[in-house]
């Protein structure tokens, strides 16, 4: 099985981190879990992307010196990683030696083949999205110009290198046909072709109005542009240039996770910037959509940025990791309502997959003295509880495949719905007097079933379900998702079971 390699975007250090960038890294996460679960080789990155022009205007602002404020914003998106449990194997910073290294001779490859030239810039730039714009995309309002992002653009004229972006145009279209799952969702697909369509110019690839990026080689007046600089940083941390490191074998990229507002990048620059470096392109990159807060915008000037931090503190870790992934198609734009989250909380987590745990294990606590009732043979009133047991690992790895988590979510608590629904008609408390061989083979039933959903949930909400996983007494060798096929023995002890999730007040 071939090695799987997985990225979230670097992100600015202009901001402390908010609710979007916990969102992209968390759906690398679950991934990168299922993987390592399945068995595989996995690398997850992320990292911080700490050149250009907004970051070093952050750093005038706060009145700091570039490379101390990126010192402190970077920590705060490490710090990040810890809160919301990432389980990411590197975090790259821009500001990394290794990273100026690996910039400069992605470089002078790119001049070697010819693919680089000096020229002049005169255009349209927005410091926010650190992108050129062309006039036809852009509105005015009050005398001042917008990019479609909303940002405002500025007249910018000065020296620069271009890579000659203009020359593979087709050579991309004809590796989207070739690999058509590589832009995800499907929908997005087209907004790229059309966008290439209308014309590719060549892109400028340097500054020379500012100092705060990697020196251009051979020409300390400008300094690369911060695009060029960020995309890099995925082939960085395998070790470009060295394509005999250890990690190079991961390149190229398995899916690169980003938001929707940054996939022309990822999509259009950068495999072009690697094709024409004679490097793999990555093979997929999935744009899922933006977040809003209660209907609004999120933005700082509007004082409704949401902190990750303070939703763990609130409801704790995984109901917000399930939340996030649950409440929204991923690839659609969704809303942040916290009536929402805590009707997640309450109605599926506590009331549907905790109480199905409880009532197992409260039973066979008190009815079995704790220890797991034997294997026996199913009869028809457990074929909907079992019959999906066989095939959930791949039921849930074909969806999570194609990144729609709350699919893979629906399908899963479809499943613990059925088996509250089967507890409820088999009533075991009841047997204990009239059939106590029955409830022992209803329990262990339930505690199968209980143990099969644990365990395709540990990416979700890998602290509660490792503590299911405790209480249903399964060793942690015992985690994987091939282990599944081999029952644990009978005569197991299990402990006293406790609540998996705490029930919030619907208010506030
Ligand atoms: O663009 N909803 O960094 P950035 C959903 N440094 N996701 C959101 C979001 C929201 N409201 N807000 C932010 C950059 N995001 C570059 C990337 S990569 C080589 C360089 C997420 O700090 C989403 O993933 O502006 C978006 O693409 C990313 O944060 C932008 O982060």
């Amino acid at each position: 099985m071939s090695p799987i390699y997985l990225t979230t975007p670097i992100y600015y250090v202009n901001d402390k981190p908010h609710i979007g960038h916990a969102y992209t890294s968390l759906a690398t996460d679950v991934l990168a879990r299922w993987h390592r679960l399945a068995g595989r080789e996995v690398y997850f990155l992320t990292g911080t992307d700490e050149h250009g022009q907004k970051v070093e205007k952050a750093a005038q602002d706060a009145g700091e010196e570039p490379q101390a404020f990126t010192d402190r914003v970077s920590q705060a998106f490490r710090d990040l990683t810890h809160t919301m449990g990432f389980s990411n194997d590197g975090f790259i910073r821009t500001t990394e030696k290794r990273h100026y290294d690996a910039c400069q001779a992605l470089w002078k490859r790119l001049q070697e083949r010819g693919q680089i030239y000096l020229g002049a810039y005169e255009g349209w730039y927005a410091v926010r999205d650190e992108a050129f714009y062309g006039p036809d995309e852009l509105t005015e309002r009050d005398g001042v110009k917008y990019a479609p992002s909303g940002a405002p653009v500025e007249w910018v004229r000065e020296p620069s290198y271009f890579f000659k972006l203009s020359e593979w145009a087709d050579k991309l279209l004809e590796y989207y046909e070739i690999n058509p799952d590589f832009i995800a969702p499907a929908s997005r697909r087209n907004e790229v072709i059309s966008f290439i369509k209308s014309g590719l110019s060549d892109l400028s690839i340097s500054r020379t109005s500012f100092r705060w990026g990697v020196p251009v080689p051979g020409d300390d007046a400008h300094v690369m542009y911060v695009w060029l600089d960020a995309l890099t940083n995925y082939i960085t941390a395998m070790g470009y240039p060295d394509e005999k490191a250890e990690l190079w074998k991961f390149w190229p990229a398995d899916v690169h996770f980003v938001g929707k507002d940054i996939l022309r990048f990822h999509a259009i620059y950068w495999p072009a910037f690697l094709m024409a470096a004679e490097l793999p392109p990555p093979k997929r990159v999935f744009a899922h959509g933006w977040w809003t807060n209660e209907g609004q915008k999120i933005s700082k000037s509007l004082g409704n940025v949401i902190d990750p931090l303070a939703l763990v503190e609130e409801f704790g870790l995984d109901p917000v990791r399930y939340f996030l992934l649950r409440e929204v198609p991923f690839g659609q734009d969704g809303d942040f309502a916290r009536g929402a989250l805590v009707n997640r909380l309450n109605g599926e987590l506590a009331d549907v997959l905790g109480n199905l745990a409880n009532r197992t294990l409260s039973l066979i606590q008190r009815n079995c003295e704790g220890k797991l009732p034997a294997l026996s043979a199913p009869i028809e009133a457990e074929g909907a509880l079992l019959t999906p047991l066989a095939t959930i690992t791949e039921t849930v790895g074909k969806l999570l495949e194609v990144q729609q988590y709350h699919l893979a979510l629906e399908e899963i608590f479809a499943l613990v719905r059925g088996a509250n629904g089967y507890i409820t008609v088999q009533a075991p408390w009841a047997l204990k007097k009239t059939d106590p061989v029955r409830m022992a083979a209803v329990l262990r039933h339930l505690h199968t079933a209980l143990r099969a959903y644990a365990t395709v949930l540990q990416p979700f909400m890998p602290g509660s379900m490792a503590a299911l996983l405790d209480q249903l007494g399964v060793p942690e060798e015992s985690r994987s998702l091939a282990a599944l096929a081999t029952p644990l023995p009978e005569g197991h002890a299990l402990p006293a079971p406790s609540p998996l999730f705490r029930k919030v007040e619907n208010a506030g």
